[in-house]
């Protein structure tokens, strides 16, 4: 065990060090794009001074931790750190038009706000400056991180696909979205980019395969809680706090955790939610909120924290198997026990 004590009370610390440090570089690239794709990439991420929320910068975080754990100054991952938080940035302008998701950190999503080909664009522009900075990287490392940024787009699209593909698929029966499934999703979805953050780190830090393995291993398991927790929070968080409008997932028919596994407890509450949810009908807020009830009643609120819980473990001990310095792994301990904490 580290000697460090480990607090999840000192996660907004650890990341507002992080987020100054990469600031600056994040700054810099925002400004080589086109104007206007800058402008809604500044709107993105709430620096146009007109309220709205920044993100958590959990991502960027996990760059900054992975090198400094495996002994590098922090300044060795920034590029990694920037390369992650402009394709999550790309990510979530795509997802909010796939969704149809109209608000977001507190205010319109940036399709609703510029208009869907804008945005669309705008997405396209950070994937593509993403890929840059990382390819300039200083050092050696420049080519390998690429790689493991490439391996992880691949799975941030397959993940997406799955997700897409499953609201198509029955809530019982055969055909029905098994947990394993959801699992494997968002490890793809959530975890891919979580994984390659820490792993970026690591790599830009000159660490070889085993470190990097650990630590993108250990970001992947942190990605399947995440998202959990993030399911979680579409049912029970509440808006003011996470940004996003409540019981949005319920309504458009989304395979979360909590519902899949409420629905495989079988028992009367199951049924009665399984009846409600293929009813078809859009739930109106009354329905939402029933359907809410039932889940939790099924034991769906109380799998999914035990779901989470066990993909932290998993991630702690990934951690605390490689040979990591004690601080930054103590850092890391923190942003995992924050995770299962969070509330927004
Ligand atoms: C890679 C070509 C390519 C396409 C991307 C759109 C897409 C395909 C994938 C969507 C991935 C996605 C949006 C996953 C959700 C991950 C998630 C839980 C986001 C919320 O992250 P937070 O809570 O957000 O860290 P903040 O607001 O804090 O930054």
């Amino acid at each position: 065990m580290t000697p460090f004590p480990v607090r999840h009370s000192d996660a907004p610390r650890i990341l507002a060090r992080c987020r100054e440090l990469v600031r600056p570089a994040l700054g810099r690239a925002v400004r080589e794009m086109h104007p206007w794709h800058a402008e809604i990439t500044a709107y993105s991420f709430g620096w146009d001074g007109n309220g709205g929320g920044q993100g958590k910068g959990v991502r960027q975080a996990l760059a900054v931790l992975g090198a400094e754990a495996v002994g590098a100054p922090a300044r060795e991952a920034v590029a990694g750190a920037v390369a992650v938080e402009l394709i999550h940035t790309f990510s979530l302008l795509h997802d909010d038009i796939m969704d149809g998701d109209e608000t977001r950190r507190q205010r319109a999503t940036a399709w609703k706000a510029y208009g869907t080909g804008p945005a669309v664009l705008a997405g396209d522009a950070l994937f593509a400056l993403a890929v840059r900075v990382l390819a300039q990287a200083p050092g050696s490392a420049g080519p390998a991180a690429v790689r493991l940024l490439a391996a992880a787009l691949d799975d941030l699209v397959r993940g997406q696909a799955d997700d897409l593909l499953f609201e198509g698929r029955p809530w019982t029966g055969p055909d029905a979205v098994r947990p394993h499934e959801y699992r494997l999703m968002a490890e793809r979805k959530t975890g891919a980019l979580l994984g390659c953050a820490a792993g970026l780190g690591a790599v830009l830090g000159g660490a070889g395969r085993s470190r990097t393995d650990a630590l993108t291993a250990a970001g992947r398991h942190l990605g399947v809680a995440f998202q959990v927790v993030d399911d979680m929070l579409g049912i029970w968080g509440d808006p003011a706090v996470t940004g996003k409008p409540v019981h949005s997932d319920l309504r458009r028919g989304k395979k979360t955790y909590p519902v899949l596994v409420a629905l495989a407890d079988g028992g009367p509450a199951a049924g009665r939610l399984g009846a409600l949810l293929r009813s078809g009908t859009v739930p109106d807020d009354g329905a939402a909120r029933r359907a809410a009830g039932l889940i939790e009643e099924a034991g769906g609120r109380e799998a999914a924290g035990a779901e989470a819980a066990r993909q932290l473990e998993r991630a702690r001990a990934c951690l605390e198997s490689a040979a990591l310095a004690p601080e930054p792994l103590a850092e890391l301990l923190a942003l995992l026990a924050y995770t299962a904490s969070r509330t927004g």
